[in-house]
């Protein structure tokens, strides 16, 4: 194998331990505020009661995550310095390092594909909805002129300029979906409650595919199309469970 291909950012836990890396002694968070999949990972810790720092990636420089190949959020850095990439793998990490509650990845199949669902479908059906006009960008980017450790042009051009991209990549989710962006996240969520297994994916506790695709869905509340959930007979008593036991 050429070094080109080793020396690729890989998913899941790194060889090599950062401990520099976290911040005030806690288990450490890349994130962006309003990431979809960041939330994943917030709602699993508060449930779980780990407290944790966070550190706020600029979107446009990526600048606090310079030190690492993995360049998107999240990055969780644990106690002992292991680093660990991506949404659902950082779940599985955490949960495994812990109270053990959801099965490993390969034993529920059922669990691997609502996760699954979390990314491929649900994520890019919120997107496609929250950025479906330049001025709905806008209000979602609008959390970068409140983060401190941003300076002053970063937070006017990530706002104005982000929301630009943004747009773009709406309009580029929903163009992967034949129903419109509104119609198709109603649809996508009358599917997503055929798994829930009475009050959770997990049954009567939640379990990996509670928590990815609470997150995702966490991301939209207070943003455009959140009315969508809200007036789902099955999946906002379901998300209701979620924030209470998660805390966020
Ligand atoms: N599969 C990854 C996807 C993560 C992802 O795409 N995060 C976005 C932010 S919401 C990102 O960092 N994109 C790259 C960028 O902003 O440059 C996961 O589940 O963690």
């Amino acid at each position: 194998m050429s070094d080109s291909i080793t020396n690729e950012p890989t998913s899941g836990i790194q060889e090599k331990k950062v401990p520099d890396k976290l911040v005030g002694n806690l288990p450490t968070l890349y994130c962006y505020e309003t990431c979809p999949f960041c939330f994943k990972v917030k709602a699993l810790l508060g449930s779980r009661g780990i407290k944790y720092s966070k550190v706020e990636v600029n979107p446009m420089k990526h600048t606090e995550l310079q030190w690492s190949s993995w360049r998107k959020v999240p990055v969780f850095i644990d106690l002992d310095g292991t680093q660990v990439n991506d949404s659902n793998f950082i779940l599985h990490y955490i949960d495994e390092k812990g109270d053990n509650k959801f099965p490993r990845y390969g034993v529920d199949e059922k669990q691997d594909e609502w996760m699954d669902f979390s990314n491929s479908i649900l994520g890019k059906s919120i997107v496609a909805v929250i950025y479906s006009s330049y001025f709905t960008s806008l209000k979602a980017l609008d959390y970068v002129t409140k983060v401190d450790n941003f300076s002053f042009s970063s937070r006017i051009i990530n706002k104005w300029l982000g929301a630009i991209i943004m747009f773009f990549v709406g309009r580029s989710r929903a163009k992967k979906f034949p129903l419109k962006p509104r119609d198709n996240l109603k649809f996508q969520l009358d599917n997503l409650a055929k798994g829930f297994e009475g009050e959770f994916f997990g049954g009567d506790i939640p379990n990996g595919a509670d928590f990815a695709n609470y997150g995702i869905l966490r991301s939209m509340q207070g943003l455009y199309g959140f009315d969508i959930l809200e007036s789902h007979d099955l999946v906002h008593p379901w998300y209701t469970r979620m924030q209470k036991l998660s805390g966020i």
